[in-house]
């Protein structure tokens, strides 16, 4: 894509520290105080809760073993919110997680092997968050052996895998009876359906598809006494955005408050008048919070590549100190100090597209967040007043995810 302008990408987004803000950092941001200190309240209720009723079950902790025994001796459930990859063989489970949360070039998928054990990742982001991997051969629920509360005891969403490119009766049979076991015993258990590898179908195919699908499974509960079981779909593929789009709506389900925050995306958006406002997990490029206003792919699309623009800029350069030279340079022709025209000492950058002129703000929220918004078309000249309001949600954000930030 063609550029007309480039302002400074500063010191690394990774790398700089979580958190440098006062703790007076609230106050100014007045309208998220009273719901701070509630979201508080209402983050630790639900702990105490997941840790009530898992205390007699402890998770599971690095081998697949332990799902097979008997209930093993008591330790302190985690309380991480955790993502359960689930579906037959070869749909794409493995190549989903790496994908997204490891960086894998889709193309490279290809040589993934077969799961063979359960494979458990911890992420360490904005929120503690696990993601869980199973074999695909194993039916978790025909095995009586396997210590079901060791895997859905803790809080979650379960994310079954069908590839839409096999037969998929089998596969929605499964899903079925998975899902009934879920509601039964675990309802509090999120439930989404991926019908995945959707890049090689048309687009009536797919609709189709999806049609079939979400009768055969709905048809299924309907009979067992189910009505409008809470299960979504999502089209996906790890060839284009729909995968972080369907984890994104995946995670924001898991995100105590969300409304929180998309209110205060909304009323950036209102203030600054921004198109589009996007808060990301930096690594992953899944959005965890947007402001009201219909989430666009096209939007996701140059956001998340922005990112990806910025941060291969900072694994290539570093961190980036102005030369004293330029620094003095920069001040002189602005006649003031350079801290007043730069919003933050760390990571921000800002774009113009040629095509749209519609400058693409990002700014650092903490190590793994970042702020990224599509301004309106030349909005470019009004930079420092909507760098004054971007600060203001900064600071109320970082406050957010101190509170929300698992406690241990
Ligand atoms: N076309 C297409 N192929 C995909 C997609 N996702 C995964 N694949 C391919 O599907 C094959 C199987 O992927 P895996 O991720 O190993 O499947 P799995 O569900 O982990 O399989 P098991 O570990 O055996 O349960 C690989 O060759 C991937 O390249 C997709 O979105 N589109
Ligand atoms: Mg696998």
């Amino acid at each position: 894509m063609p550029l007309t302008s480039f302002a400074g990408a500063s010191t690394p987004l990774p790398s700089s520290p979580p958190s440098r803000l006062s703790s007076s950092a609230t106050s100014t941001f007045k309208e998220a105080s009273p719901a701070l200190l509630n979201l508080e309240r209402v983050y630790e209720q639900n702990r105490q809760r997941t840790q009530k009723r898992n205390g007699t079950t402890a998770a599971a902790k690095h081998s697949e073993s332990v799902l097979h025994s008997p209930p093993a001796p008591p330790a302190p459930p985690k309380g991480k919110p955790r993502l359960l990859l689930m579906g037959q063989r070869a749909s794409g489970k493995s190549s989903i997680s790496s994908v997204v949360f490891h960086k894998l070039p889709p193309n490279e998928t290809l040589f993934l092997e077969s799961t063979s054990r359960l494979q458990k990742d911890d992420m360490a982001s904005f929120m503690d968050f696990q993601v869980w991997d199973f074999p695909g051969q194993i039916d978790y629920f025909e095995d009586s052996s396997i210590n079901m509360d060791a895997i859905f005891g803790e809080m979650g969403a379960l994310i079954w895998v069908i590839d839409s490119q096999d037969d998929y009766l089998e596969a929605v049979t499964r899903l079925n009876n998975t899902i009934l076991n879920v509601l039964r015993n675990y309802p509090s258990i999120k439930i989404e359906v991926f019908i995945h590898k959707v890049d090689g179908l048309s687009d009536d195919f797919k609709m189709e598809i999806h049609r079939d699908i979400i009768i055969r499974v709905q048809d299924e509960l309907s009979d067992q006494g189910f009505e409008n079981a809470p299960v979504n779909f999502h089209l996906t593929s790890i060839y284009d955005h729909s995968i972080f789009e369907a984890f994104s709506k995946v995670i924001q389900k898991l995100i105590p408050r969300l409304g929180q925050l998309e209110a205060m995306l909304t009323s950036l958006c209102r203030t600054c008048r921004f198109e589009k406002a996007y808060l990301f997990d930096v690594l992953s490029k899944i959005y965890i919070a947007t402001d009201s206003t219909p989430a666009e792919m096209a939007s996701y699309e140059v956001c998340s590549d922005f990112i990806d623009g910025i941060i291969d800029i900072i694994e290539v350069y570093g961190s980036w100190e102005r030369p004293s030279a330029y620094h003095q340079r920069l001040e002189a022709e602005q006649h003031q100090p350079l801290a007043d025209q730069i919003a933050c000492p760390w990571a921000e950058s800002c774009i113009v597209l040629a095509d749209g002129s519609k400058p693409i703000l990002l700014r650092e929220v903490d190590k793994s967040l970042a702020l990224v918004a599509v301004m309106q078309e030349g909005s470019y000249d009004k930079i420092p007043l909507i760098n004054m309001n971007v600060d203001v949600v900064v600071k109320g954000l970082t406050e957010f995810f101190k509170i929300t930030k698992h406690k241990k």
